[in-house]
């Protein structure tokens, strides 16, 4: 190993633990990825710092004993077994309150580790003579106060789990609201958690967890405390599929579907029978799942370029609300706790 490598910090965001209601299937998938991409990419590479921005678990209220001991698995004791260092800060996932974070999951479960530091508080931090400062969730009675640090900090790196508005965060899909981009254009290197897409300034969940994520890239990012450079590194492999019937490949990327979220769009079925054939010889290669969009049903209605935009029901109600500029946030908030409770209650028939 040499200096450099030595020098190099490790930054994920979003490891969303127990995403998609505790699902077996995203356990094996998270286990997998930090088992055989993550750890074994920075032992490689030397690395022994992490800063992990926010949203470890996935929900904020409660912690699934399975879920609890898969992530100390897949994250946790890897860290503590390799003497690795852990910066984590709260995301909005990760606090019990939306208005304060005065208990916070990470915090209480982590926090007495050994080279576990959780921030729940906006803080300086210099590593190898580089400043940094860490910005957990910013909650609304904080907001101005912050927005005033960040405007004059001084600090090479800011780490936050920031909500900005104006960037592309789903599909094509653009946030309206949260703290205006120019509060971070005079600072050299900005990464947050948060949205699951990257961009400019979002790091983006290290990996797939429903059909918004669906060709995204997914990263972590390197920072090197020397250089200052940053290297993205695309670690993760892909989890949802689209095929489109009528299939005229050469269909040798079959057997690579196995245990994959599959959509099959179909464009046109001339021959039921053929049709059938096609998605039991698919089958036979073992996907996770297959759901089937007749898209020719809905010509009319809907194209292509929508159904890239799809997402998960609950995620477009929950978006497109976020999104109506006639409602005031309070509003939005009352009408999204709505739909939860009836998409709750209507039961979710994702078998995933
Ligand atoms: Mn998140």
């Amino acid at each position: 190993m040499n200096k450099g490598e030595k020098m190099k910090i490790a930054i994920i965001a979003d490891s969303h633990f127990g995403c998609r209601k505790n699902s077996q299937y995203f356990m094996k998938q998270q286990k997998k990825y930090y088992e055989e991409c993550f750890f074994p990419y920075l032992k490689s590479k030397g690395i022994k710092i992490i800063f992990h921005l926010g949203d470890f678990f996935d929900n904020r209220k409660t912690v699934n004993f399975e879920t609890l001991r898969h992530a100390k698995d897949c994250f946790i004791n890897p860290i503590i077994k390799n003497g690795m260092i852990l910066h984590m800060l709260i995301g909005n996932h990760d606090s019990f309150y939306k208005s304060n974070g005065d208990i916070t999951s990470t915090k209480l479960l982590f926090d007495d580790i050994d080279n576990i530091y959780i921030y729940d508080y906006i803080e300086e931090l210099n590593i190898h003579g580089v400043n940094f400062l860490m910005v957990p969730w910013i909650f609304p009675i904080q907001q101005e106060k912050i927005n005033n640090i960040l405007r004059t900090t001084t600090s090479d790196v800011v780490c936050g789990h920031f909500e900005m508005n104006g960037v592309v965060f789903q599909g094509n899909t653009i946030s309206r609201k949260g703290m205006d981009t120019d509060t971070f254009s005079h600072i050299p290197h900005v990464f947050s958690g948060h949205y699951h897409k990257k961009s400019q300034y979002y790091v983006g969940s290290p990996y797939e967890m429903c059909w918004s994520d669906f060709n995204d890239e997914k990263r972590i990012v390197i920072f090197d405390t020397e250089t200052q450079d940053t290297e993205d590194v695309y670690i993760a492999d892909p989890i949802h599929h689209k095929i489109i019937y009528p299939d005229v490949s050469d269909q040798s990327w079959m057997p690579d579907i196995k245990d994959k979220i599959i959509r099959v769009i179909v464009e046109k079925k001339e021959n039921p029978a053929d049709f059938d054939k096609y998605i039991e010889k698919l089958e036979s290669f073992e996907p996770h799942s297959i759901d089937i969009k007749e898209e020719y049903l809905y010509v009319d209605v809907i194209n292509d370029d929508d159904l890239d935009d799809e997402t998960d029901t609950l995620g477009v109600l929950l978006a497109s609300i976020d999104n109506m500029d006639e409602l005031s946030d309070g509003d939005q908030t009352v009408i999204k706790e709505i739909m939860k409770q009836l998409y709750e209650k209507a039961g979710n028939n994702d078998k995933i």
